[in-house]
């Protein structure tokens, strides 16, 4: 997979590119990654890429003469990658998105500076308008190279085991269950003996369990309208009766 990224900063990428899962997926050729200074499409001697805006007021504004030449640059060189426009107006990125995104040939990211980008560049350039957050920051660089590490973890390869990214948090809609490792007991807490067992098919039940359970106390809205697999319907109706149990005995103590 190919990302280009459109920015006024491509120096913040290098530690991006030099580390982690990124990095040996780039050594892997798993993906093809560059940071492009939208400067080198700005055609004046100071290679200005900002102006004011129309109607006055603060901040300045993105001009649409270097963008559009960078984007259509990179768009020429990533034939078939989608253009990728990162500003709090888009769709709100979550994992399901970027299932979808792995699935593209290329990605150009086009990383917004000041108050945003002149609106005309999003009309025929961009055709993914997304944003990672409903707060402001002071540049697109920080969510692209959010989608960028979100959705190179997906390729098949760059997490090690295949079916790594199939465990996921969000991956079935749920939250992830709990994690341990050495040692067993660490400040008095031990680790819960299942998982200690060798039973494979109690570890698996217990993982869904704490899966569901995490769920339904940090995130109930995944829940909701989410259809249930019947080992999950098991598991929940299982908790179902002991909160029965749990309501009548204090019925029964308080009649
Ligand atoms: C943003 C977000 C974001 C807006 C103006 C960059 C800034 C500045 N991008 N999700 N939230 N972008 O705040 O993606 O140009």
């Amino acid at each position: 997979m190919f990302f280009t990224v459109l920015t006024i900063f491509p120096e913040m990428f290098d530690p991006f590119w030099e580390h982690g899962i990124i990095r040996r997926a780039i050594e892997q050729k798993l993906i093809w990654a560059s940071a492009i200074n939208i400067r080198n499409f700005a055609e004046d001697r100071h290679q200005v890429t900002d102006d004011r805006p129309y109607g006055g007021g603060s901040g300045m504004v993105m001009k649409p003469e270097p963008l559009a030449a960078a984007i259509r640059d990179a768009s020429q060189t990533l034939p078939g990658a989608k253009t990728v426009l990162l500003t709090p107006q888009g769709r709100m990125f979550n994992q399901q998105m970027a299932r979808e995104l792995a699935a593209c040939v290329g990605l150009v990211l086009v990383c917004g500076r000041y108050e945003g980008v002149d609106e005309r560049i999003c009309h025929d350039l961009i055709d993914y308008e997304i944003s990672i957050g409903d707060y402001v920051l002071t540049g697109g660089e920080l969510a692209a190279m959010i989608i960028i590490d979100a959705v190179t973890r997906l390729i098949p390869g760059a997490l090690g085991g295949e079916d790594a990214a199939e465990k996921d948090s969000f991956s079935d809609g749920l939250l992830e269950h709990a994690h341990y490792t050495r040692p067993r007991v660490f400040e008095g807490r031990e680790v819960p003996e299942v998982l200690l067992s060798g039973h494979h098919q109690e570890i698996e039940r217990w993982r869904l369990a704490s899966s569901l359970m995490r769920t339904l106390l940090k995130r109930p809205d995944l829940l909701k309208n989410r259809e249930l697999r019947d080992e999950e319907l098991e598991v929940l109706k299982s908790w179902g009766s002991q909160i029965g149990e749990i309501l009548k005995f204090h019925r029964r103590k308080h009649e």
